[in-house]
């Protein structure tokens, strides 16, 4: 099946795609005139996305749009989780000043930034968000925000990946004239991105994934095609075994000049430098998978004496990048909504994973107080706390667990 289909016969498939005004994604047309504007008017233009590869994948989709459209990107920025803290911080809007006055686009985080998207627009940026995190009751003062999960929008599909909603922003950018092998791409990109963060596989996901595994195999970037053809996957028989591997080690971190490696791999332009990225990042995956499961075991020793409903433990060794992965697997063994951050000088970040029957911003909401910041999805999602509140936010979320 190639991506044509798509766009023709089975549009009538799917929910709310281009066409059926009343149930467009909220603002989706809104963000593709203003960006079109920017790019008639010469605007600068800066990217700021997430590290993850629906982040890293969306900032991709979206650069390589604009840039085929004529448009000016003057940064594309990745925040380093463990220095600035997930989503848009002021350590990044510092470094981008220089940039100012520009159009910033957050994509796949940015829907609770109240403070940094006032910050940012004192700074002269006009900022657009591109997300599709739970909205939290209020939204951040932006120019244009998209998410499907905010108020009033009608687009009846809430499973899109980031890149999924930027994929469509896409679409929308080129007026429907996105096609051929450009497409295909944005598709196995969309695809990879939907997997990555676990999106429901169903109605358009079912789509972008078919579609999107479907071209990967004859992918034009040089990176895909170098790390599926390496051999360390040449047993692995199973397509999507295989995808399942390469995601977990695209998302080894591994920043080098602020670009994260699944970033400099899915855009690298030559076969030699690919090859270089993915032996780099299989030796990195093979350190990082040790680190995970000996970060596991220190927490088991601790928690497992506590006997409490929930795992909580915070040190300032953590590594942020392994929390993630490591509160995964603890609350997949142990059933329990797992709390698992970093503590830094003043204030401590974290991860937070819970069973299927658990919101954890549920359990944030109720616990907010406490807490600095909070975002996320149903059952994956962040916060940020002062340390001097660590002890009650963990009464508090003792308290609210079922
Ligand atoms: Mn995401």
């Amino acid at each position: 099946m190639g991506g044509e289909l798509f766009m023709k016969d089975n549009l009538s498939n799917f929910p709310g795609v281009i066409g059926d005004k009343d149930r467009d994604i909220k603002n989706l047309k809104k963000a593709a005139q203003r960006i079109l504007k920017a790019i008639s008017d010469q605007e600068r233009i800066i990217i700021y996305g997430d590290t993850d590869v629906d982040g890293v994948t969306s900032v991709i989709i979206l650069e390589e749009t604009i840039k085929s459209l004529g448009g000016k990107i003057s940064a594309v920025y990745f925040p380093d989780r463990d220095i600035d803290g997930y989503g848009i911080n002021e350590t990044g809007l510092k470094i981008l000043k220089e940039h100012s006055p520009a159009l910033l686009i957050s994509v796949d985080f940015g829907v609770t930034n109240y403070k940094e998207v006032n910050s940012a627009k004192k700074m002269g940026f006009k900022v657009m968000i591109i997300d599709h995190h739970e909205v939290l009751g209020k939204l951040p003062k932006a120019e244009v925000i998209v998410d499907p999960k905010q108020k009033g929008d009608k687009y009846p599909f809430k499973g899109l990946s980031a890149a999924g909603v930027v994929f469509k922003l896409s679409e929308c950018l080129f007026k429907d004239k996105l096609a051929g092998a450009l497409k295909n791409n944005f598709l196995e990109l969309t695809a990879l991105s939907t997997i990555a963060d676990m999106m429901p596989r169903e109605s358009e996901n079912k789509f972008f994934i078919e579609e999107g595994l479907a071209s990967l195999k004859n992918s034009f970037r040089p990176g895909v095609k170098v790390f599926f053809e390496n051999d360390y996957f040449k047993d692995v028989s199973d397509f999507s075994q295989k995808v399942f591997k390469i995601l977990s080690i695209l998302n080894v971190r591994d920043v080098k000049n602020g670009l994260p490696a699944s970033f400099r791999l899915l855009t690298v332009s030559s076969v030699e430098e690919a090859e270089k990225i993915v032996i780099e990042l299989l030796e990195k995956h093979k350190i990082t998978r040790e680190k995970i499961e000996k970060t596991v075991e220190e927490i088991e020793e601790n928690s497992l004496k506590q006997k409490e409903p929930i795992i909580f433990d915070g040190k300032e060794s953590f590594e942020s990048a392994l929390l993630s992965p490591a509160a995964s697997i603890l609350c997949q063994k142990y059933k329990k909504p797992t709390f698992l951050f970093r503590k830094m000088e003043k204030e401590s970040q974290g991860t937070i994973r819970t069973p299927k029957n658990v919101n954890s911003l549920d359990m944030l909401r109720k616990c907010s107080k406490h807490l600095l910041s909070f975002g996320g999805h149903a059952q994956a999602s962040g916060f940020r706390v002062k340390n001097k509140n660590i002890n009650n936010l963990k009464k508090c979320l003792i308290k609210n667990s079922k």
